[in-house]
């Protein structure tokens, strides 16, 4: 029997919950992403304001002088993630096969769930009025046999769309469409696909596999099963982070070291604190920095030891730190701390020696008084230069970019 997999995708997503939130946003142009005289991107336009050519990662000042009546909204994490939760929710009400991808879209594999809801599209149905009552959101559905055709007719049908491939018609359903509609397809795919006469996923699909291995190396075999509407992948709950990571872009490039050490100091806490409310140990830590020119490096260190204290964290991102710094003459742009290697901590308290003892106790009562009061309740030394520079609430420091500070 075919499966059926049913991808949704709420539509205009950050741009969305404002609008519920204040009811005069409704049906006007909103960008969220940031102020237009700011530096930043579009992360999320609504679609009266796409009517002008905006979209996400548009640079904001681009986007004021396409459409200078858009209403620019800084926005807010918590609320996104909030919501998310609870879209999540209502999504797990429906199938316990559930992927949640990002916050805003998810797979479930609905296969046999026909007879409880009538039919699939019935339970599509369903499900986008659940979102709509509950959460004041709009979803777009795409029903198919696989998780590459449900993804692209859910993206097809926006906005509050619903969309089902037939079992069998894959193929032909993917067809006329531009190969850029397919997963996987970049700018750079695009433009050598094209360059060769190949515009459609039809075109792509009836390529012979050995020249799309010499353009694509081993993704060549997968874009050929996609053109064809073959993707046999499951639709997996989600397994445990690989990785732990949190950046931040300056609003101005910068060359100021007590900042850069003070944003390291307070990024570091907040990967260790998600570390340890995770119940995890991470052995590697790694710093990401990006200079004024764009140009991105990242420098790692292995840890002997598994760890989970922010002030190792913090002192092994600082030596890397201040080792980049001393190669690199340019401002930095963007700043950013993670963790990876990640294992349950398995080792017995009584071999700790006391140093980490110390610390192990000082961030478990950091944790819980941060729990209790609120991120900035306390405030470390090293993080103290950013308190005249951020605004401050319970959840943390507000860094550059509101709508994703987390
Ligand atoms: P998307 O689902 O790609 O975009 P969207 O929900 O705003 O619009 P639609 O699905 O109707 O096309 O991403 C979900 C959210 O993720 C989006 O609201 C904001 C955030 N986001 C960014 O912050 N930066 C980005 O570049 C993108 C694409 C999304
Ligand atoms: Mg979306």
């Amino acid at each position: 029997m075919a499966r059926r997999i049913m991808h949704i995708d709420l539509d205009a997503f950050f741009v969305s919950v404002e609008q519920t939130l204040n009811p005069e946003l409704r049906g006007k142009p909103v960008v969220v992403g940031g102020r237009p005289d700011r530096r930043g991107v579009v992360a999320s336009a609504s679609y009266e304001a796409r009517a002008f050519g905006l979209h996400a990662g548009m640079p904001l000042i681009t986007a004021r002088r396409l459409c200078p009546q858009a209403i620019f909204i800084e926005g807010s994490f918590t609320k996104y993630r909030e919501a998310s939760q609870r879209f999540m929710a209502i999504l797990a009400d429906f199938s316990p096969y559930l992927e949640p991808m990002g916050l805003d879209e998810a797979y479930l594999d609905v296969t046999g769930f026909e007879s409880i809801h009538g039919s699939i599209r019935q339970m599509a149905v369903a499900t986008k009025q659940r979102i709509k009552e509950e959460l004041g959101l709009s979803a777009s559905i795409g029903i198919a046999s696989s998780k590459v055709v449900a993804k692209i007719a859910a993206e097809l049908s926006k906005p509050d769309g619903l969309l089902e491939v037939a079992a069998g018609e894959e193929r032909s359903f993917l067809a006329p469409l531009p190969v850029a509609k397919l997963p996987g397809i970049g700018k750079k795919a695009e433009r050598i696909l094209n360059g060769l006469g190949i515009n459609t996923i039809g075109q792509l699909s009836n390529m012979p596999l050995s020249a799309l291995k010499s353009h694509f190396g081993v993704s060549g075999e997968l874009l050929c099963r996609y053109a064809s509407g073959i993707d046999d992948s499951k639709v997996e709950p989600p397994g445990a982070a690989k990785s732990i990571s949190r950046e931040t872009t300056f609003g101005q490039d910068t060359r100021d070291r007590s900042l850069l050490k003070a944003t390291l100091g307070y990024l570091s806490e907040r990967v260790g604190a998600e570390l340890r409310q995770k119940g995890r140990q991470a052995g590697c830590v790694t710093l990401k920095l990006r200079y004024a020119d764009f140009t991105t490096i990242t420098r790692r260190h292995s840890l002997v030891k598994a760890i989970d204290a922010d002030q190792i964290i913090f002192d092994t991102g600082l030596k890397l730190l201040n080792r980049a710094l001393s190669q690199e003459r340019q401002p930095v742009r963007l700043i950013g701390i993670g963790v990876s290697s990640l294992t349950e901590p398995g080792r017995q308290l009584d071999m700790l020696d006391s140093s980490e003892q110390r610390l192990e106790r000082l961030n478990k009562a950091i944790d819980r008084i941060r729990k209790k009061y609120g991120f900035t309740a306390i405030k470390t030394g090293r993080t103290l230069p950013l308190k005249d520079i951020f605004p401050e609430s319970d959840d943390g420091y507000t860094l550059h970019t509101p709508s994703l500070s987390r």
